[in-house]
């Protein structure tokens, strides 16, 4: 039986990072065995290109060239190991992967919608996540937990704005597919927002019997 695909999003300082060995380790208990990757990355070629994306120094590039990058790293990691990965019966927990698409260059950086569509449709086929977590903020209290990095990435060094755009691109996304997503009131200390995620995690798992 083809496994799941359960993606993990968020936006700056959200906690994705402190929960997703969380998830991992509920996930395993359950007895389920669990591949954790992220984008962009996760293949030796996508994780050059994660190096490009996040690199500050690359200033001029283009929104599309950015748009571009995101979805060839993601073909790299669909081809590699995400598909290989789930008709194999594994199940893959993905530290972000295209509602992070729509909420950065769609919301983020205006592109339309409509033309990320067509990318997703071109290089995911028939693939979407079965379960999708998000982690949801204020965009201050996401900055300030953030505030503590020394070192921005290309991304990290936006302006408040730019994340409020963000933050407003994936409450529409969680509003047009509210079966595939579970908003997590990331607001909250930390054992707390484990155990929304337990809650979660559990419904879904008892859903599958
Ligand atoms: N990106 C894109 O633009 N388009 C795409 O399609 C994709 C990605 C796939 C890299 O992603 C960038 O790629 C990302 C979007 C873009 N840029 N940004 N911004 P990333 O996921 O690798 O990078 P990130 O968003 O910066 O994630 P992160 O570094 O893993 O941070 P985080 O997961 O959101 O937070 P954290 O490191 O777990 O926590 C931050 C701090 O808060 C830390 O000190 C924690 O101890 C603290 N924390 C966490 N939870 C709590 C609670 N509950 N209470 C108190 N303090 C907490």
């Amino acid at each position: 039986m083809r496994g799941r695909f359960i993606t993990l999003e968020g936006g700056e300082g959200a906690g994705k990072s402190s929960n997703l060995e969380h998830i991992h380790q509920h996930l395993s208990a359950a007895g389920k065995s669990v591949i954790r990757t992220r984008e962009p990355g996760g293949t030796p070629l996508g994780e050059q290109l994660r190096a490009l994306l996040l690199d500050r120094s690359q200033g001029a590039m283009a929104d599309d060239t950015e748009l571009l990058l995101m979805f060839a790293a993601r073909a790299q990691h669909l081809a590699e190991l995400i598909n290989p990965a789930l008709a194999r019966g594994e199940w893959v927990l993905c530290d972000r992967f295209t509602d992070a698409t729509y909420a950065y260059q769609g919301g983020g950086r205006g592109i339309e919608p409509e033309r990320i569509r067509l990318l997703e449709q071109w290089v995911q086929r028939e693939l979407r996540p079965d379960l999708t977590l998000l982690l949801d903020l204020p965009v201050e209290q996401g900055l300030q937990r953030a505030g503590a990095r020394s070192d921005p990435d290309r991304f990290e060094q936006e302006q408040a704005e730019f994340f409020q755009r963000v933050r407003a691109a994936y409450h529409e996304r969680a509003g047009q597919e509210p079966e595939r997503f579970r908003i997590i009131d990331a607001s909250r200390p930390l054992a707390e927002v484990q155990a929304q995620i337990d809650q979660v995690l559990d419904t879904y798992l008892a859903g599958m019997n």
